[in-house]
């Protein structure tokens, strides 16, 4: 769907399940600047997705030793054996008290991957909650600042207009669901 097409509502919704079950045209990433793989979601993510993700990872120019996504960017990949066509990694801050530029760097980080996205004329997307796992970023933080930046961005973008926020467990669904309602 073009931008200048008829304008149609956006959408935030919640989901509680696996980010990899997901048909979206794109699924986030909550990767590190190696784009190599991890634990949590990016392991999963991988694992759904098969060895030829990790190969294009390889193969996307490292712009410093061992950096293919610096922290606070984003960068697309294919979803290959995913349901998703696409695979935005994205790589949030580590939380260190919050005086770091945590905050920044992970509204950043959904700036960064609604660009893409919308770059690709893409029309759903589906985040995880970036940072609030190995990387420690509170929840309590996070979820306001997630909401609050893809709500500002679809105030003013018509791509992506359906945005899903998908949550491992029910307390960090609940959150999102809250903020939403507030
Ligand atoms: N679907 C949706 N959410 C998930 C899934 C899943 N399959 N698995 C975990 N989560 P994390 P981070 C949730 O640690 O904090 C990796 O090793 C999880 O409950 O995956 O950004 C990377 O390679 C949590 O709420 O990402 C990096 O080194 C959220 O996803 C580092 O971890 C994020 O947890 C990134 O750490």
């Amino acid at each position: 769907m073009a931008s200048d097409d008829a304008p149609q509502r956006s959408r935030i919704e919640v989901v509680q399940a696996s980010i990899t079950t997901l048909a979206v045209d794109a699924l986030v990433n909550a990767a590190n600047e190696s784009l190599l793989g991890g634990g949590g979601v990016d392991a999963a993510i991988h694992r759904g997705a098969g060895a030829k993700l990790l190969a294009e990872c390889r193969a996307l120019p490292e712009i410093r030793p061992g950096v293919r996504c610096p922290t606070g960017e984003a960068r697309l990949t294919g979803g290959h054996r995913l349901h998703a066509p696409h695979v935005i990694h994205a790589v949030g801050p580590v939380w260190r008290g919050g005086d770091s530029g945590e905050a920044e760097l992970l509204a950043s980080c959904y700036h960064a991957s609604l660009q893409l996205a919308a770059d690709k004329r893409l029309a759903s997307i589906a985040f995880p909650a970036i940072s609030c796992g190995a990387y420690g970023y509170p929840p309590e933080q996070a979820v306001p600042l997630a909401v609050e930046e893809v709500r500002a961005w679809q105030a003013e973008n018509a791509l992506p207009q359906r945005v899903i926020f998908c949550c491992f467990d029910a307390a960090m669904a609940e959150l999102y669901r809250q903020e939403l309602a507030g």
